[in-house]
């Protein structure tokens, strides 16, 4: 296993170890009125983190968690060592000691010295609300790739999480689930204060938007689109491979690797309307309620397809 994603792999393992001695009300614990996994994140971390300095040739992926982090972070991480490769020489060397742990907000206090040292592009993935990232994200105009996916999917998703992941509570019922969903009462807060709070930054030249939908129906498009973004050439044979390495089933197959013990529950269906198999009539009204009321009238809302993608 590479030296990075065995820090990652070990991270995870402790994190769970940790987890299966806690009670269900100390797994999660509350910073800035959102809630976080107590045995990944501290309230020092964050204040840390205050100090992170952004360049403005960060690769930053910013999804609420079960929007396909992980997969684009496996596109974007692709990318940056293609185009490191080819612009290699005896001053510029390729990141050999890439981030242990992707997620920004995810780490030990020391983390962010580390990261300093770190030489560009670095690929750092978040979940966090655009105010609580280190103002230097925006001062120094890193590009962000926002990912979003629509919310019926992205609470199937969080809901066989939660019960597969011991870090974070489990739900005896989906009912009780959906419930503390639908009031944000989840690890990184509320889906729909996610997209309405990035959605003010949407027009923001240092940003872009993309789907899961829109990735999972044209992935090599999706792949191009995001190269062209971070300014990234490919040929037409790179385009392939980084596709075909970030497909469901490779990343799959590659997970004990990649992921240890989390990777058979993270990488679950990969797919695009699973909610279908949860979510009762009652449940389809009240999230078609709070859509309209919190996101349909926004860009992002707009871009997520509601009508396709969320109706029976
Ligand atoms: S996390 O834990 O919040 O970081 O999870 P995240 O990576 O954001 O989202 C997990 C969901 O993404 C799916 N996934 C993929 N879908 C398509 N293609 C690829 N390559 C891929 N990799 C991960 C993963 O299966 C989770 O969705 P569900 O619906 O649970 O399967």
């Amino acid at each position: 296993m590479e030296k990075s994603r065995k820090k990652f792999v070990d991270l995870i393992d402790k994190a769970i170890v940790a987890a299966n001695t806690m009670d269900r009300e100390e797994l999660l614990f509350s910073y800035k009125g959102i809630l976080y996994p107590t045995t990944i994140c501290s309230p020092e971390v964050f204040r840390a983190m205050e100090s992170f300095e952004a360049r403005t040739d960060d690769v930053i992926l910013a999804g609420y968690p079960k929007s396909g982090t992980n997969w684009v972070g496996q596109i974007l991480t692709d990318l940056v060592t293609i185009s490191e490769k080819k612009n290699q020489d005896e001053e510029n060397s390729v990141n050999e000691e890439e981030l242990e742990f992707p997620y920004l907000e995810i780490g030990d206090v020391e983390k962010y010295e580390r990261m300093n040292k770190l030489t560009s592009r670095r690929v750092i993935l978040t979940h966090l609300l655009p105010d609580n990232l280190p103002r230097s994200v925006f001062k120094n105009k890193a590009k962000i790739l926002l990912l979003i996916r629509n919310p019926k999917d992205v609470a199937t998703s969080f809901y066989h999480f939660s019960n597969g992941l011991s870090s974070i509570p489990s739900y005896e019922t989906w009912n009780d689930f959906i419930t503390d969903f639908m009031i944000g009462r989840m690890p990184w807060g509320s889906y729909f204060d996610f997209v309405s709070e990035w959605n003010k930054h949407v027009d923001d030249e240092n940003i872009m938007p993309i789907t899961y939908e829109e990735l999972k129906e044209n992935q090599v498009l999706g792949v191009k689109n995001i190269a062209a973004f971070f300014g990234i050439s490919l040929t037409e044979e790179e385009l392939q491979s980084v596709t075909e390495r970030s497909s469901f089933q490779s990343m799959k197959e590659n997970s004990l690797k990649t992921h240890g013990a989390l990777g058979s529950i993270l990488f679950r269906k990969g797919g695009v309307s699973d909610w279908k198999s949860l979510f009762n009539e009652d449940q389809n009204q009240e999230m078609d309620k709070a859509f309209e009321e919190h996101i349909a009238g926004t860009k992002l809302g707009a871009k997520l397809k509601y009508e396709v993608y969320c109706k029976t």
